[in-house]
């Protein structure tokens, strides 16, 4: 049956999803969520997705959420290519990767979110503001999205997330195995990271791979991949 993707194409969760599909192969019908409309926080779309963000697959009329769920379900659901390790130890390594990564996230929003919806958020009234918060499921994001609207982060706290997505590429240059993050083998732990890397190569930290050789043959490798040309990581900046 059908996978349906709810995704926005700048959205590097989304991104992490669109890859894993590539990489299996499965073809997919996508409906891309406004994030600028906040058609994310809307009451149809928190019905499939409870924490008001993308992505959401439906799969035989079931919704998934929280990307990283998803690319386990699509490779446990569709199991050729495996993606994921089949020694066991690696498969817990693979998964605190991936929780790591994702703990990550706030980083990139600080810089992501001067593109598009802190411009959109700061031209809310109080009001406006005020009703679009009240729909967002959870606190965190609630604060980004004040951040955005009235209080821009500041180059101290640019600073600050740029340091600790480098420390993420350290990480990942000390672990490489024969050209992997896990276990010697491409697969989700890698499919997890490339949304990050392709934003820091991209604006965050352009020369961050000319210093950290596993990382950039890596990241070379993993671009050339068909399934990498087929997901759009295109341009985040206009
Ligand atoms: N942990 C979630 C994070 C999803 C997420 O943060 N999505 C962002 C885009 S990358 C989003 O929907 N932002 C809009 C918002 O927070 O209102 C996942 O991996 O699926």
């Amino acid at each position: 049956m059908t996978i349906i993707l709810y995704h926005s194409p700048k959205s590097s969760a989304s991104r992490r999803v669109r890859l894993c599909l590539e990489e299996k192969g499965l073809s997919y019908e996508a409906h891309v969520i406004d994030l600028g409309k906040q058609e994310q926080h809307g009451d149809a779309y928190l019905k499939i997705n409870p924490m008001g963000v993308v992505p959401t697959i439906l799969h035989e009329g079931r919704p998934l959420h929280e990307s990283s769920t998803i690319c386990e379900y699509l490779d446990a659901a569709f199991p050729e290519p495996p993606l994921r390790p089949a020694d066991p130890y690696d498969l817990g390594l693979m998964r605190n990767w991936i929780r790591y990564v994702d703990g990550l996230i706030t980083n990139l929003i600080r810089f992501n979110w001067r593109h598009g919806l802190a411009k959109q958020a700061a031209k809310m009234t109080d009001a406006e503001l005020e009703e679009m918060i009240r729909n967002v499921p959870s606190a965190e994001r609630k604060e980004a999205w004040r951040r955005a609207a009235r209080q821009p982060y500041t180059e101290a706290e640019l600073d600050e997330s740029r340091g600790n997505l480098l420390a993420m590429l350290d990480r990942m240059e000390a672990m490489m195995t024969n050209g992997a993050l896990i276990g010697g083998s491409y697969g989700l732990a890698d499919i997890a990271t490339a949304p990050f890397v392709r934003r820091i190569e991209e604006e965050i930290a352009p020369d961050a791979l000319s210093s950290r050789p596993k990382c950039a043959e890596w990241w070379e490798a993993l671009t050339a991949r068909p399934a990498y040309g087929r997901a759009d990581f295109g341009p985040f900046v206009d």
